[in-house]
């Protein structure tokens, strides 16, 4: 792939000492700068519980790792004040570069980590799979973000033109922006399943007995807005505009429409990262992907089974519900439990990643795992990527992409496999 690059762009990240005061980045520049996000990073001390880290995030903060007994967020000086209210130290740390003033020209990724795809570059390497792989992969734009970008579903299977009594298995990225390890995760799928199809069995198979259905990039207005300036943004949501506010995005991952906004797991408020929207599936990316969703119900079934949701970061299995602490809950029951559980245990066996139920992190409404479960009845996990903490954030350099992305190679493989029927992976039949 061709890339022209600006290299006074590279070297985005500017690491601060932890000190700095929590008002909200100066405006540069002499024109007002409403795209400039007042979110930065900081660091809460002495955070222990799952109690104490939904009740955090219950300010609108969003909780990007837990780690050495505390927390790394992203907040705005408001939700810094209220976490500071419930007791918490709260330091400022590793503060992104702030965005140039002025123009802001679509660029790309800093030169050091060029091996990311941007929309472009993600669009050409989906467009030379189809031209390679005819037989295996098709593409069908499923809608368009809110800047009119398109949202592509690809899906692989033999017989690819023919719709198949098989089990259809779904793949997610990149809802929010920040994530860009989770494009790459999407990619490398799709060169698996098709570049290695005619070499590798266990993939011939999978490709053969299953329907796979990949959307590489939930997102692609906020992850082409977070490389934008070339120092990246550290954005969460989508681009789309409040009305009455000059705030923008909606937290995809808090948008779908189950339990919607219920319990204290998404803020209502247009200036947090976690900003659920208006209504839930307001943002059109979320409708896009839920609507596709439901074109897969097919004589009253749905088709699609399992269901993988990438994110970053921290190493971990997630599966439903994030509304509640409770194990159970109404439409989720102890068999179906388990055999989330015991799935997900299976697949972290073979990445090292940690397997719990979503909200033994911190609560969340509105997730996509909660309304595949709680609408779809789809078997889901969300998967947050490396690092587990340190390694870079949102923001691994582009040396470990390989490595990480292949790491959950089996995981998938696994999940593809129960996909006839997960129950059986507790001994069920179907
Ligand atoms: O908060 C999220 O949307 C996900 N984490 S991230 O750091 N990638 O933003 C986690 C969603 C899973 N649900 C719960 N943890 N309850
Ligand atoms: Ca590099
Ligand atoms: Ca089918
Ligand atoms: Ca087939
Ligand atoms: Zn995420």
């Amino acid at each position: 792939m061709n890339r022209k690059r600006l290299s006074v762009v590279a070297g985005a990240l500017i690491a601060f000492a932890t000190t700095l005061s929590v008002s909200a980045p100066p405006a540069t520049g002499d024109q007002p700068a409403p795209d400039v996000p007042t979110f930065a990073e900081y660091r809460v001390e002495n955070v222990k519980t799952a109690e104490q880290r939904s009740a955090i995030a219950r300010t609108g903060a969003s909780v990007d790792a837990v780690e050495h007994g505390g927390l790394n967020i992203t907040a705005t000086p408001a939700e810094v004040a209220r976490i500071r209210a419930l007791g918490y130290q709260v330091e400022r740390q590793e503060l992104l570069a702030p965005p140039s003033a002025g123009d802001v020209t679509p660029l790309d990724f800093p030169s050091a980590d060029a091996r990311y795809h941007n929309y472009a570059e993600m669009t050409a390497e989906i467009n030379q799979a189809l031209v390679d792989h005819p037989t295996l992969i098709s593409r069908r734009v499923i809608g368009r973000s809110f800047q009119n970008r398109e949202i592509v579903a690809l899906k692989i299977s033999d017989n690819v033109a023919v719709d198949e009594a098989e089990p259809e298995v779904l793949f997610t990225a990149h809802q929010h922006a920040r994530e860009h390890l989770t494009v790459e995760m999407a990619l490398y799928l799709i060169s698996q399943f098709t570049d290695s199809y005619a070499t590798d069995a266990q993939i011939r198979t999978m490709v053969d007995n299953r329907e796979i259905w990949i959307v590489p990039d939930v997102n692609p207005d906020g992850g082409e807005y977070d490389i934008a300036t070339g120092s990246y943004r550290s954005w969460r949501k989508n681009r789309q505009t409040n009305s009455g506010s000059s705030n923008v995005g909606t937290d995809l991952n808090r948008n779908w429409n189950y339990n919607w906004g219920c319990c204290g797991g998404s803020s209502g408020s247009t200036s947090s990262s976690t900003f659920r929207g208006s209504a839930a599936e307001s943002a059109p990316e979320v409708r896009v992907v839920a609507d596709f969703v439901r074109t897969r119900v097919v004589g009253g079934v749905q088709q699609i089974k399992t269901h993988i949701d990438f994110h970053t970061y921290g190493e971990l299995i997630l599966w439903p519900y994030g509304f509640t602490f409770n194990d159970l809950a109404p439409g989720l029951t102890q068999a179906q439990r388990d055999t989330h559980a015991r799935l997900g245990q299976m697949m972290a066996a073979t990445n090292n990643y940690t397997p719990q139920q979503s909200s033994d992190l911190y609560i969340t409404d509105g997730t996509i795992g909660d309304w595949l479960w709680g609408v779809q009845r789809v078997y889901t996990y969300t998967f947050e990527m490396y690092p587990r903490s340190g390694g870079g954030g949102f923001y691994p350099p582009d040396e470990v992409i390989s490595r990480e992305v292949s790491r959950n190679r089996a995981a998938v493989l696994l999940l593809l496999d129960f996909s006839d029927c997960p129950p059986r992976v507790i001994g069920l039949t179907c």
